[in-house]
């Protein structure tokens, strides 16, 4: 008997339903003891990963690459970095999943290359080489008064405070970068171009069966025609960096088009990240099955709570947002595609992002943190769309602690180029520098790019909490980004067999979504008590084919909260169910021991509604 296909009016397709975990390759799992993580890391744990849940693997950048930004600045899209092994080893695990009923994706980064890729330095040579339209090249301007060269317009990079601009003396002209200088946006307005980028970064993988790609800063391949000034929105800063300019231009949706057209003869799936784009009209552009352009995105609302969204991310006193922001980003994400035929994801933490736990729950104390994680798991497969589970997050990886994990430890370009700008910003005075430095600390330790990416704990009690395969020898190297400095406590080892780890509530959590995937993963959301400070309440439906509806309940503050009263039907938008009628019977919780009228910190429970 097959069952309905289409709930709510979403159709039902495997992709919607799939638990996606994400691998960062350099930190996921390191096979030869070199202390960097490679493709057959990655292999050894896949049967790790089915019983965790997982369905389908996408893997971060592992191509060629000098990693300038750890694989997203690519310079060949048809090779693997060596240290993470070949083409046969990439074969092999492409094999490796198949056989496991699995599917995998790659990350797809066309908007820029390395500047050591074979295109750029054709580029760059000269003025009238068949590659010299494939990047962003404009003549400097000149200050009338100084005679001074300078960038051809006043647009900001993404990483540090710098222009967006980089000056070549061999072509004697500036080219454009919205992130670091190493990486030029590729020139998406010629045909040839967007030709060999779907030849290289997409045809190449396919044939050789990847499933689909996550597309990196999917937006951005349109920039505003003529490149424009931008306005000022930082007064404090020379150049500017202004969404409205460099996202969304008007030739993105067909440049897309063109991508489906390939995507669609493989029957590949994507998510696209989409940054700076909170309109919901403007991203089911992006969804809506009838537009054919994406099968899902990512967006930011959720992940951007308490970043500094004017002068920089990090310049932020934590935790820098309240609760009802909170919901009211999760609520716009589940909006989206409520009456629509588009799709959504669903996500806390990803390579870019530092961890949910630090940042939604509290890693103040083992007990908070374990609850926490919990808490958030509970949260998420509850939540509408398809659900990614990024490397770490199904153990409750928390930040890592300020006291034991220095400045110095933090490496990442966008950390690396902040920490830079503050300290040209405050050279001449130290007493303020010293303080910019503190608070930069702060800023980094709550929000950067680092803690994902430190290296797996596999082990507490092996070197490097075990991110070293054992096969490799008792004493492999030290891995590339110093170890967490809690690897001994949250690691999958101790977890893995404890009924009440953060690990198996993750695995029961997944098992409970896929039981209730017309509820969880299709239902209406709908927000209750939405100006609670402590509580995040909503209630799932489905109307047809069967009706059903879930109330979940939890508590994001880390005292007790009194539980809520059972809500009528009006509340749950139910009809013809009279008041004082409904029940609850109560389908999953976090905390074994249950007080009816109150709710231990970060408590959550889901009940299923007898209507
Ligand atoms: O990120 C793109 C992006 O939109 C940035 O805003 C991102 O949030 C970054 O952390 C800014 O602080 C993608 C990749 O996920 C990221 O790792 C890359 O560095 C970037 O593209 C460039 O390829
Ligand atoms: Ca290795």
């Amino acid at each position: 008997m097959t069952g309905p296909t289409a709930v709510n009016g979403h159709s039902k397709t495997w992709w919607k339903e799939s638990i996606v975990y994400q691998i960062y390759p350099a930190s996921f799992c390191d096979s030869n003891g070199d202390g960097i993580g490679d493709l057959r890391g990655i292999s050894s744990r896949l049967d790790y990963l089915r019983g965790l849940g997982v369905e389908v693997i996408w893997i971060c950048p592992m191509y060629d690459s000098p990693q300038v930004d750890m694989g997203y600045d690519i310079s060949n899209y048809e090779a693997v970095y060596p240290l993470y092994g070949d083409l046969k080893d990439m074969e092999e695990l492409i094999e490796q999943v198949h056989e496991r009923g699995m599917k995998i994706m790659l990350d797809l980064v066309v908007n820029h290359t390395s500047d050591q890729h074979a295109w750029f330095k054709a580029s760059r040579s000269g003025k009238d080489n068949e590659k010299s339209d494939w990047y962003i090249w404009r003549p400097a301007k000149v200050d009338p008064r100084t005679g001074e060269r300078l960038p051809p317009n006043n647009w900001r990079s993404y990483f540090g405070h710098g222009s967006a601009w980089e000056w070549d003396e061999t072509r004697q002209e500036y080219y454009l970068h919205i992130f670091a200088a190493e990486m030029p946006d590729l020139n998406w307005e010629s045909e040839a171009c967007r030709k060999a980028i779907y030849a290289s970064a997409m045809e190449f993988w396919l044939q050789r069966g990847v499933d689909g790609f996550r597309v990196d800063t999917v937006n951005l391949y349109s920039k505003a025609p003529g490149l424009p000034e931008a306005r000022i929105i930082d007064p404090n800063s020379k150049y500017q960096l202004d969404p409205a300019l460099v996202c969304n231009g008007p030739r993105i949706h067909e440049f897309i088009s063109e991508m489906n057209a390939i995507l669609a003869k493989y029957g590949a799936i994507t998510v696209g990240e989409l940054p700076a784009t909170t309109d919901t009209d403007r991203v089911l552009d992006y969804v809506r099955a009838s537009k054919r352009q994406l099968s899902m995105v990512f967006q930011f609302d959720v992940v951007q709570c308490g970043y500094n969204k004017v002068t920089g991310r990090f310049d932020v006193a934590p935790p820098n947002y309240t609760l009802p922001e909170f919901k009211d980003a999760v609520c716009r994400t589940q909006a989206l595609i409520q009456g629509t035929d588009g799709w959504t994801s669903v996500f806390l933490e990803n390579h870019d992002q530092a961890r949910s736990v630090s940042r939604f729950a509290s890693d103040e104390t083992p007990g908070l943190r374990v609850a926490g994680a919990k808490m958030l798991a509970l949260m998420q497969v509850c939540l509408t769309g398809t659900q990614y589970v990024y490397q770490g997050q199904e153990i409750g990886s928390v930040n890592a602690p300020k006291e034991s994990y220095p400045l110095e430890n933090y490496i990442d370009v966008n950390s690396v180029l902040y920490v830079q700008g503050v300290k040209e910003k405050y050279a001449g005075d130290p007493a303020a520098l010293k303080k910019a430095l503190g608070d930069a600390f702060t800023g980094l330790q709550y929000l950067a790019r680092d803690h994902p990416r430190i290296p797996m704990a596999w082990d507490g009690d092996a070197p490097y909490g075990g991110f070293s395969l054992p096969e490799a020898g008792p004493s492999p190297k030290e891995p590339w980004m110093k170890a967490h400095p809690l690897a001994g406590e949250i690691n999958v080892k101790s977890q893995i067999d404890d009924p009440d780890s953060v690990y198996t509530f993750w695995r029961r959590a997944l098992q409970f979504r896929k039981e209730n995937v017309d509820l969880l993963i299709y239902g209406d959301f709908k927000p209750l008590l939405h100006e609670d400070e402590h509580l995040m309440v909503f209630t799932k439906t489905v109307w047809e084919p069967v009706r059903a509806c879930a109330y979940a309940v939890l508590n994001f503050s880390k005292g007790e909260s009194k539980m809520p009263g059972v809500p009528g039907w009006k509340d749950l938008g139910v009809d013809g169910v009279e008041e004082g009628d409904v029940r609850l019977t109560l389908l999953m919780g976090t905390h074994g021991k249950r007080d009816e009228a109150m709710l231990l910190p970060f408590e959550g429970r889901v009940y299923r509604v007898e209507v």
